[in-house]
């Protein structure tokens, strides 16, 4: 399950170019370079388990709450804190907030006349009508941008996680994400683990099972302060993935809670620590 992203680990430890970056290491103060892969992509069959990284520990519970938040459609994370999740602080201003970041841009993306759009819900709804009639116009066109050009300069960061696209083949639900940019030590293992959890809600809230997810990323990169980990990471052998459950009585992603999503039958290597480079 996880040999994919062993594999563009290894490949870009062993071939990544090395490059500066924009991005700052808060313990020096210091610019950090990375090794550095344009354009690579994997591929997950959900059906055949949850990805989550077992080659270290994964903090499931903060993609859970990162998502849940996203669903929520705020701007500040005080979600996240009332949960104990510190993933995001490192770009919040001193009142916590982000700007018009992923929740924004997925639930109330700002129409020139004045509306908003809800690009989740239109999602759901479109598989719905896609269960009716597989030739309804809407099968390719199920899409979440969070790429928003106008909104670009307001947000803390601009969104890794551009667009995401759904297909429903022969009642299977896949999910691909174009991710421009992706830390892959520290941050891949947690957006290919949210992303594959919100394939899993999507097709729960619809009845439909689960496909694949493929995770398309524009610049792959491991930082250099990671690289220790990355060689320890790689000389592991992965165990056998874990099942994801969602309790029956989800029905809608608006009110889904931490508790009623368990990763069951979930082990793996020991932590792996690594600074995030902002
Ligand atoms: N910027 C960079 N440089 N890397 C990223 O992974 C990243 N993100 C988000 C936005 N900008 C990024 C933030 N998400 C962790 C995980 C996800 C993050 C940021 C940080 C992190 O530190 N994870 C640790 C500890 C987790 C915990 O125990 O709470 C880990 O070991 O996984 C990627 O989308």
């Amino acid at each position: 399950m996880e040999q994919g992203y062993l594999n563009l680990l290894r490949k870009v430890r062993q071939n990544g170019v090395r490059k500066p970056t924009r991005a700052l290491l808060r313990s020096t103060g210091e610019k950090i370079d990375a090794l550095s892969l344009f354009g690579a992509q994997v591929r997950y069959d959900l059906s055949c388990g949850f990805p989550a990284i077992t080659t270290k520990r994964l903090a499931f519970g903060a993609v859970v709450h990162e998502l849940i938040w996203f669903l929520k459609g705020s701007p500040d994370i005080s979600y996240l804190h009332e949960h104990g999740v510190r993933i995001w602080d490192a770009w919040a201003d001193e009142q916590g907030n982000l700007g018009p970041v992923y929740g924004k841009q997925w639930r109330s993306w700002a129409a020139p006349d004045g509306r908003t759009i809800d690009q989740i819900a239109a999602v759901v709804r479109g598989i719905e009508r896609l269960k009716e009639d597989p030739t309804d116009p809407v099968g390719r066109r199920l899409i979440v941008s969070a790429w928003n050009p106008a909104d670009i300069e307001a947000m803390a960061l601009p969104p890794c996680h551009t667009m995401f696209q759904f297909s429903l083949t022969e009642g299977r639900l896949s999910c691909q994400l174009y991710q421009r940019s992706g830390d892959l030590f520290l941050g891949v293992p947690f957006n290919i683990a949210s992303y594959a959890l919100l394939t899993h809600l999507v097709a729960h809230v619809t009845g439909v099972q689960v496909g694949e997810f493929i995770h398309t990323i524009g610049d792959a990169h491991i930082y250099s302060n990671h690289l220790e980990q990355v060689d320890e990471q790689l000389s592991r052998s992965p165990f056998p993935p874990p099942t994801l459950r969602i309790d029956p009585a989800v029905s809608s992603l608006d009110e889904v809670r931490r508790e009623q999503i368990v990763l069951e039958n979930y082990r793996h290597h020991p932590t792996l620590k690594g600074e995030v480079a902002v």
